[in-house]
């Protein structure tokens, strides 16, 4: 094995933005580099789930690299929000523009990282066979990137098509003249229902528990808008970075939705329904996700919306969700409630009779069968610890990261693991990572493991580990912080705390307290000489 080996500085696994972005800074430090990615092709989430519907929900002019001036007056988004082919023709562009397909293996899974105590190294395995060994190896696989199979029983005697959001076909599909089911009613499930029903014959949604979701209002971009966004980019990214989710165009209301009148309560919450949408509306009044009375005024007057656009009431009365406002991750649709008024979509409500089984002509339900040609699966991912967890991840003195993660996931600041050094997680759990713009959040990671790494070479220093003191305090930190929220305690079941995968302990998992407190923590750790780590 060992005369196999190659050997490299830095290793990553995966090529979504985080990947692509940690490449080009470790090449621009000189360093032997290479990424490896399951995929054929760079793009990550935007490489995999191109469904019908796939669009971002933070607005393209933001959902963008910052790191390169050039880039960003050079790339031209044509949508506020656009849709997975424009995202990942963008990540095409990058790593064309930034050379960086040469140093990526594609079409190659890492399947096993341990760490070398004596060469101060990983050895990592792919299932190619390839052997390397690596001084710091950093995960960029992703947050939303290992997907809930999906584990119907009779699945396999089911004799038409199905597929799974997440690992939608490359091929062009045609259901004009199709059945089709849609099992899951989350970000995904609420973006694909109305372009699949307005493409197939007859679509049946089963949905387990209704999402809250708030119009997109997407529209093209015109070049005023752009140009005015072009001119403005330091100002907007600087702002961006120091906000609370990464975004710079969501105003946070500087008032409590308790103090102000019935009347003028609803008048913002339609102009912002009717406006700029999902994340002005979570940051309309100041209190909308800590107090259980203002969150209560934003659960009912989306529900208020649903009675008025859904024209058949007890359709209306499925579709109310009866949790928490900003429970689970709320969502931004194009016409999602709307798409239940058509003739050619029913509802199937199963959350109190869930599917029973899956036949070969379709789904059963409480006895009945529901008849389809393809059955969709958008049913979410083991999120934030799945993929990586998905890798023999083992650290120093034979210790599994998924078993130290047993019970819910310990980091210093959601980058690195005591008893796994010179290893980095990009928007690892403990980091406010899903919570904010991926964008933002990937960039101030990057950054700050290269300026690490680079520190370390500059200073002669071979191992970095954190403390397993810090890696416990900023833990308690992150759950504090959940405890706090109403996110965490308002006893719904979110991916955030892993309760959507079976047997995963319930442990919410990003840092709540924003990007712009957190990068002022990563920031101050960096110009302490990197307090809480020990730098061998
Ligand atoms: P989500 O948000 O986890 O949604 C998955 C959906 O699938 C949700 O409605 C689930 O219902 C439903 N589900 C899961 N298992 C079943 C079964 N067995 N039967 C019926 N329904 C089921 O995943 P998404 O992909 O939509 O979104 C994930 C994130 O990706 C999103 O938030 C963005 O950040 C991007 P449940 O709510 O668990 O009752």
């Amino acid at each position: 094995m060992d005369s196999n080996k190659i050997n490299l500085d830095v290793l990553i696994v995966g090529t979504g933005f985080a990947g692509m972005y940690m490449l080009y800074r470790m090449k621009r430090l000189g360093l032997s580099v290479l990424a490896i990615e399951a995929a054929s092709d760079v793009g990550g989430t935007w490489y995999w789930n191109r469904y019908p519907g796939a669009r971002c929900d933070v607005e393209s002019v933001e959902y963008s690299y910052s790191f390169s001036e050039e880039l960003q007056q050079e790339w031209e988004w044509s949508n506020r929000y656009s849709d997975q082919p424009e995202i990942l023709e963008y990540a095409n562009h990058v790593a064309d523009r930034f050379d960086l397909r040469a140093d990526i293996k594609f079409e190659t899974k890492v399947t096993s990282a341990h760490y070398n105590s004596d060469s101060k190294s990983w050895d990592v395995e792919t299932d190619m066979g390839d052997f390397y060994s690596a001084r710091f190896c950093v995960m960029a696989t992703g947050t939303l990137s290992a997907p809930n199979a999906p584990n119907f029983e009779g699945l396999d005697t089911f004799k038409g098509d199905w597929y799974m959001t997440s690992k939608w076909p490359h091929e062009s599909l045609d259901f004009s003249d199709k059945k089709v089911g849609i099992i899951g009613t989350g970000s995904t499930g609420i973006q694909a229902i109305p372009v699949v029903a307005e493409e197939s014959k007859h679509l049946t949604v089963f949905q387990r528990t209704p999402q809250f979701t708030i119009p997109a209002n997407n529209r093209q971009l015109d070049s005023d808008e752009i140009k005015n966004i072009k001119d403005n980019y330091t100002e907007i990214r600087k702002k961006a970075r120091e906000s609370r989710a990464g975004i710079a165009s969501v105003n946070i209301g500087d008032k409590s939705a308790l103090e102000v009148s019935d009347q003028e309560r609803y008048e913002k919450f339609s102009d912002i329904w009717n406006g700029p949408g999902l994340n002005d509306f979570v940051a309309s009044y100041n209190d909308i996700i800590t107090n259980l009375k203002a969150n209560e005024f934003a659960g009912d007057f989306i529900r208020s919306k649903i009675l008025e656009i859904v024209e058949d009431k007890e359709i209306a009365e499925t579709l109310l969700p009866e949790v928490m406002f900003w429970c689970k991750r709320v969502c931004a649709d194009t016409n999602y409630y709307e798409t239940y008024n058509r003739e050619n979509v029913e509802l199937v409500d199963v959350s109190s009779l869930p599917i029973e089984k899956i036949l070969p002509e379709g789904v059963q339900v409480s006895g009945s069968v529901y008849p389809l040609d393809v059955i969709i699966f958008a049913i979410g991912f083991d999120a934030m610890t799945g993929a990586l967890n998905n890798i023999n991840i083992v650290g120093k003195d034979g210790i599994k990261l998924k078993e130290k993660w047993n019970y819910g996931p310990v980091t210093y600041l959601g980058l690195c693991v005591s008893g796994f050094p010179n290893l980095f997680t990009i928007t690892g759990p403990g980091s406010p990572s899903v919570l904010s713009n991926m964008m933002t959040s990937i960039e101030q990671h990057v950054d700050w493991i290269s300026d690490f790494i680079e520190y370390s070479i500059d200073h002669g220093v071979t191992e970095i580990e954190a403390t397993s003191d810090a890696e416990i305090e900023w833990t308690n930190r992150v759950e504090e912080l959940a405890d706090n929220s109403l996110k965490s305690n308002s006893g719904c079941n979110s991916w955030y705390l892993g309760s959507n995968v079976p047997g995963k302990k319930r442990v919410f998992m990003p840092y709540l307290g924003g990007v712009g407190r957190y990068r002022e923590e990563c920031d101050e750790i960096a110009s302490s000489s990197y307090k809480g780590f020990i730098l061998h």
